[in-house]
This record gives C-alpha cells, sequence and structure tokens, in this order.
C-alpha cells in the first residue's frame, strides 16, 4: 500500500497516524485470523492508544529490552496480546513478522496470552484479568524504591513510570480494588492506567453484571481520574497521559471509551468481537472500513513502517543519555553501584549470609515462624534489597526487618512492606517487585495462601524469585478453629510447577530454607512455618540441616537394614523421632527421614534418592499435619500416613493435635500395621 507522504503532510495531519494505527489492527487482526483463534476486538479498540503510548509517550530501546530506567507497559488484559506484539513488531523489537504469522503456535514467541520471558517486551505474564495491574503496582513500588535509594540528589538514574493497560473484567476482578487501594494510599504518582472502557465482556454488554462508578470508585482509593471520550482522538489521548506524567500526588486512571471491534460493520461494539477471530468475509468489510487492501495479509505500509521503526534510533538515544548520566554517576557512588550492579544481574552481595544463625540444640525449642524472623533478619542485615512484609499479621508471620523503616507514601526508601489486609494484591503486588529485581517476600497465615493463589501460580509460570512466609501451616493453629487450620494448603502448593515448599523441621532447617529461598533465581519459595514451638535437634547427634538442599535426608537412623522409615515433616518430624526411640524399645529399627521439601528431593539423583528411601524398605509411614494425599508418592501402597483428612477444630493446640491422632502411639501403631502389611499379615 502506497501513501503519499507530502499529501499526508498537506491534507490530515493525523493520515499517517491513522495509517498506522490501522497497521495495529489489521497485523493483529490477520494474525488472529490466521491462528483462527484469539480476541481481535480490543486491539481494534484499543490501537490508537497503544500506538499514542509507544510512539510518544514511552521512553523505551527496543534494541536493549531490558534497559533499567526504560518505562514499563503491562498489558493487564492479556487476550489483547496481539495488540502487544503487533506495536512490538513495528517499533523494532526483535519479534519478526514471522513470529506474528505463527501467533498462538507451538513455539512461537507470540503465544496466546502474553509471556515472561518469552517475547521481548513483555514485562510479565498476564492473561488471568486482574493480576498485570497488580504487578504494575509492585513494578511502580519498586521505581520509587530504587528511587530513593540510588538518586543523589540531582543526579537522577531513576525515573520511570510504569503504565497497565487494562480493561473491563480487570476492573471487575476483586484483586484491581485491592491493589488500586494500596497504590492510591501509597501515592504511587509514577503508575498510569489506562483503562479500556468498551462496555462490552465475554457475555455481552458489561451491564449485564457491571455498573460500577470506576470514577468515583478510583476517586475513593485517591487516584487522579481522567477521562477521554473517544479512544480514536489520539490528541485527547496524548493530552491526559501528558497530564498524568504531570502528577506529583497521585497514581493515574485515564477512562479511556473505546469501541470493541472498532471498524468491523458487524461486530463492532459486540461481544462477538471479543473472543474469536472476525471470519474471513468480516475481515474484508472491516479493512475495506479503514480503507485497507481486502486481500492484503499482514501489510505493514512501508510508511508506517519507517515511521514506528524511528523508535530504534530514538531507543538507542535514550539509553546512551541515561548511560552517561548513569556512568557519572557510578563515578561518584562506587558502593551505591556494587548495589546497583547487584540488583541487575541477580547477584547477591559477598557475605550475604555470614550472620544466619546457627541455632542449639533446645528441647524446647522455637517456633519455624520465630526462627525464621531471626535467620531473614540476619540476611537482610548483607542483603540491602531484600524487600517485604505481611498482610497486616506482621507479629504473627514474623515478618518485620528490624531497623527498618516501613514503605510509605513520600517516605520510599523503607524495605517493610505493608500490604493491608490485602492478601490477592499482595500476590501479584510481590511478583511485580520480583520482576523488577528486587528480592522480595510476603507474608500470611498458610490458610490464607489460597487467596493468593492466581497470583503464585503466575510467579511459578513467570519463575520468578518470590519468597512467601506462610505460617500457622497446620491445625496446631489451635484455637482459631477450622477456618484458620490449613489442611490441604501445603499439599495443594506442592501441586504447582516450579514450586518449592519447604516445611522445615526445626531452627536449623529454617535457616537452610531461607538461604535456599534467597540463593534462588527461578523458583519461588513457600516457607511452611509453625506457630507452636518446635525443639531444635541435637545436630551432633542427628544428620546436618545442610540434608535439606536435598529435599530429603536421613535424619537419624538405625545400625543395618531398617524394619520401617518414618518420613517427618516441619513439626511432625519430632513424632517421628519419639516413634523412633518406642519402637526401639520394642526391638523395631526405624529409620527417620527429614522431608522437608519434595521438590528439591525429586530433583535428587536417583541413586540419592534410593539410598535415603531404600526400595527394599517397603515399610513406611508418613507423618505431616495436612492432607495425606499425595504421600502415597513416598510410602507406597503398604505404607500408612498420619496425616489430615478432614477440616480441623478449635481448641489448645495440643489437644487439637491429640484429637486428630497426631501422636506418638499412633505413628507407632501406623508403623506396626506397615510392617505387617509388608509381610503380609495386615490390610493394605
Ligand atoms: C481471572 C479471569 N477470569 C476469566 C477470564 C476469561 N476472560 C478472558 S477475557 C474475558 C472478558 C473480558 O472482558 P473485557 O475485560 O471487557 O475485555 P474486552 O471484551 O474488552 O476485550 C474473560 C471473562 C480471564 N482471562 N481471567
Amino acid at each position: 500500500m502506497s501513501v503519499n507522504v507530502e499529501q499526508l503532510e498537506s491534507a490530515k495531519a493525523s493520515a499517517l497516524d491513522q495509517l498506522c494505527v490501522n497497521t495495529i489492527r489489521t497485523l493483529s487482526i490477520d494474525a488472529i485470523q490466521k491462528a483462527n483463534s484469539g480476541h481481535p476486538g480490543a486491539p481494534m479498540g484499543l490501537a490508537p492508544v497503544a500506538y499514542v503510548l509507544w510512539d510518544r509517550i514511552l521512553r523505551y530501546n527496543p534494541v536493549n529490552p531490558h534497559w533499567a530506567n526504560r518505562d514499563r507497559v503491562v498489558l493487564s488484559a492479556g487476550h489483547a496480546s496481539m495488540l502487544l506484539y503487533s506495536i512490538l513488531h513495528l517499533t523494532g523489537y526483535d519479534l519478526p513478522l514471522s513470529e506474528i504469522e505463527k501467533f498462538r503456535q507451538l513455539g512461537s514467541k507470540c503465544p496466546g496470552h502474553p509471556e515472561y520471558n518469552i517475547t521481548p517486551g513483555v514485562e510479565t505474564t498476564t492473561g488471568p484479568l486482574g493480576q498485570g495491574i497488580a504487578n504494575s503496582v509492585g513494578m511502580a513500588i519498586t521505581e520509587r524504591w530504587l528511587a530513593a535509594h540510588f538518586n543523589q540528589g540531582d543526579d537522577k538514574i531513576v525515573d520511570y513510570s510504569v503504565y497497565s493497560i487494562c480493561s473491563d473484567g480487570d476492573m471487575m476482578e476483586g484483586i484491581s480494588h485491592e491493589s488500586a487501594a494500596l497504590a492510591g494510599h501509597l501515592k504511587l504518582s509514577n503508575l498510569i492506567w489506562l483503562y479500556d472502557s468498551n462496555h462490552v465482556s465475554l457475555d455481552g454488554p458489561t451491564t449485564l453484571a457491571y455498573s460500577d462508578d470506576v470514577e468515583s470508585r478510583f476517586k475513593g482509593y485517591h487516584w487522579n481520574v481522567l477521562t477521554v471520550e473517544d479512544a480514536n482522538d489520539l490528541q485527547s489521548v496524548e493530552a491526559a497521559i501528558r497530564a498524568a506524567q504531570s502528577e506529583t500526588e497521585r497514581p493515574t486512571l485515564i477512562i479511556v471509551h473505546s469501541h470493541i471491534g472498532y471498524g468491523s460493520p458487524n461486530k463492532h461494539d459486540k461481544s462477538a468481537a471479543h473472543g474469536e477471530p472476525l471470519g474471513v468475509e468480516e475481515v474484508k468489510l472491516t479493512k475495506r472500513f479503514y480503507g485497507w487492501p481486502e486481500d492484503a495479509q499482514f501489510l505493514i505500509p512501508k510508511e508506517a513502517g519507517d515511521h514506528l521503526g524511528q523508535a530504534v534510533a530514538r531507543g538507542k538515544k535514550l539509553e546512551a543519555d541515561w548511560n552517561s548520566r548513569h556512568q557519572a554517576w557510578a563515578k561518584k557512588s562506587p558502593e551505591l553501584t556494587k548495589e546497583w550492579d547487584g540488583i541487575m544481574t541477580g547477584k547477591l552481595p559477598e557475605g550475604w549470609d555470614k550472620d544466619v544463625p546457627t541455632f542449639p540444640a533446645d528441647a524446647k525449642g522455637i517456633a519455624t515462624r520465630e526462627a525464621g524472623y531471626k535467620v531473614m533478619n540476619s540476611i537482610a542485615r548483607n542483603l540491602p534489597w531484600l524487600i517485604g512484609g505481611s498482610a497486616d499479621l506482621e507479629s504473627s508471620n514474623k515478618t518485620k526487618i528490624d531497623g527498618e523503616t516501613s514503605f510509605e507514601a513520600g517516605s520510599y526508601a523503607g524495605r517493610v512492606l505493608r500490604f493491608g489486609v490485602r492478601e490477592m494484591g499482595m500476590g501479584g503486588i510481590l511478583n511485580g517487585i520480583a520482576a523488577s529485581g528486587l528480592r522480595a517476600f510476603g507474608g500470611t497465615f498458610m490458610v490464607f495462601s489460597d487467596y493468593m493463589r492466581g497470583a503464585i501460580r503466575l510467579a511459578c509460570i513467570m519463575e520468578l524469585p518470590v519468597t512467601y512466609v506462610f505460617t500457622h501451616d497446620s491445625i496446631a493453629v489451635g484455637e482459631d478453629g477450622p477456618t484458620h487450620e490449613p489442611v490441604e494448603q501445603v499439599m495443594s502448593l506442592r501441586l504447582i510447577p516450579h514450586m518449592r515448599v519447604i516445611r522445615p523441621a526445626d531452627a536449623n532447617e529454617t535457616a537452610v530454607a531461607w538461604k535456599l529461598a534467597v540463593e534462588s533465581k527461578q523458583h519461588p519459595t513457600t516457607l511452611a512455618l509453625t506457630r507452636q514451638a518446635v525443639p531444635t535437634f541435637d545436630r551432633t547427634k542427628y544428620a546436618s540441616a545442610e540434608g535439606l538442599r536435598k529435599g530429603a535426608y536421613v535424619f537419624s537412623d538405625v545400625a543395618g537394614t531398617p524394619d520401617v522409615i518414618l518420613i517427618g515433616t516441619g513439626s511432625e518430624l519430632q513424632l517421628a523421632m519419639e516413634a523412633q526411640e518406642k519402637l526401639a524399645a520394642e526391638g523395631v529399627k526405624a529409620r527417620v527421614v527429614s522431608m522437608p521439601c519434595w521438590d528439591l528431593f525429586e530433583e535428587q539423583s536417583a541413586e540419592y534418592k534410593e539410598s535415603v528411601l531404600p526400595s527394599a524398605v517397603r515399610a513406611r509411614v508418613a507423618v505431616e499435619a495436612g492432607t495425606p494425599i499425595g504421600w502415597e508418592r513416598y510410602v507406597g501402597l503398604e505404607g500408612k500416613v498420619v496425616g489430615q483428612n478432614q477440616f480441623g477444630a478449635s481448641g489448645p493446640a495440643k489437644d487439637v493435635f491429640k484429637y486428630f491422632g497426631f501422636t506418638v502411639e499412633n505413628v507407632v501403631a501406623h508403623a506396626k500395621e506397615s510392617i505387617a502389611v509388608v509381610k503380609g499379615l495386615g490390610k493394605k
């Protein structure tokens, strides 16, 4: 397609803009039609917004999508992925047209929904509505923290903005309420959400279920709220974003009124445009509306390609300017530069774990949440970019970084994050922080990890090293009763690929667990910690807690081949140990295995696994105060599980534990039963 540029300049000033906008639209439409799958409606309506952002507003370098001071854009409405891929391609990211032509095909850099680490320019994985905007809050928190920490007077090396493009669905999701409320409270003026208000979602018009007054809602969160009446009015879109940029006190929501499926004669403003290709005939009609050659596929008019391609030269210059600022800053601030490099490269500072305590043997012991607090603080002292907090359970979760201030509006250097009672929001925000380079942790009760599960799953998909401090990890919570007593949570977290669930048995295992969490580059870690005190085992008598690094290890052995193996995790290792003693008194040889982390154990060699759980020893008992489902994997069909197959009850912890069979006698009985089964004498 050829456009007379002179004509363009002399005629409507926006003709070239229009050409670019329609290029974004038609690329998206064609990719979706070719894949015979996808969501064309939002890219068609939002193309002008994407165009204004990437062409006139954002500071980025397509050639280096990891440039530290780039503006971030999160496409929270991940189903509109083709919008993002089209603009990334056109602005010169390493995303060739051949990848767009393979949209939604196996191995393509253009997967169905944007995926972190697959596509250059994609800042986070989105698709589950609402998660992206919560991530953007985490990114904005990180920018503020980095700016407070690293900018020195007029030497500003951190000053990026965070944008999110979101939709009706994002706004309906609960997580949007939590994360927006916190962003408003924290006065994150570096955060700008562009809300695609097109009044249509999957099932039909949003009026079916949604009549929020979004403007009032966000004003209530102390946001700056602006409105653009027509997404196609590029000047208004630009003016609104520029107004948002000059806001210094509040995050900004720009409500952009748009039309889903804009330009499609039969699907414009209809949910039919939302989630399926337009169809061959409708594509033609739509292209005719745009003044596009009807049969052209993946057409990028030269003028549009050239114009949007200028982003490469622009980006190179922006980054080069920043590099000279950064170099000047680095000369003046060598110590800070070391920290900066550590954050940007993911390298831990030397000596980060030098103060991690070794806990002396103590029969009374301490709760692993308490040990976790001590260990986390010993690490925080030497790892300045460890940052985190709790969803209003700090005194219970023991997550306070001592001697540090809170991250607060206007005082952004603090490392103590206060999420309020917002577990969902916390989950999404932690992902945004981790994706921005800081080491982030967040705490709540294990039972409420369910509230965070959507975000946890995304952390696992993205392989972000977030640390979850989930305390009160069993029915030993006691008095608060079944609503607060996790039963299925620990096991269900183990089900998520990439997650490392660690349930340490004592203070020294907790120390190793925290170290592993901090060393992790690609795995989120769940630390399942007790409310109640557990003995600190005598490591001169039993195996070193470093065994935790292998997931499971022989904690206390017997001479010769054991008659039975007792596997304990967390607070139940002590039951296994006491049972070992009782069984020994009856002449039964029991090996005790501590198994704090299934996932790590699975990563070990077959030889190692065999050395811990020899296949010849089939009498086995697993003891864990959680659902027994799954333990068959390690105890086999002849083994037994002392687990919790039902909800707990309210009462003092020791009574609850006893009531549900977490007693030495019960473990001993199960061990004997398993031995009998193996001998062919008992019931499986
Ligand atoms: C948490 C979550 N629930 C449900 C979906 C399925 N889903 C994808 S898009 C969509 C409708 C969204 O409508 P809207 O956000 O208005 O997008 P638009 O129709 O404007 O493209 C739904 C329900 C999802 N992706 N995430």
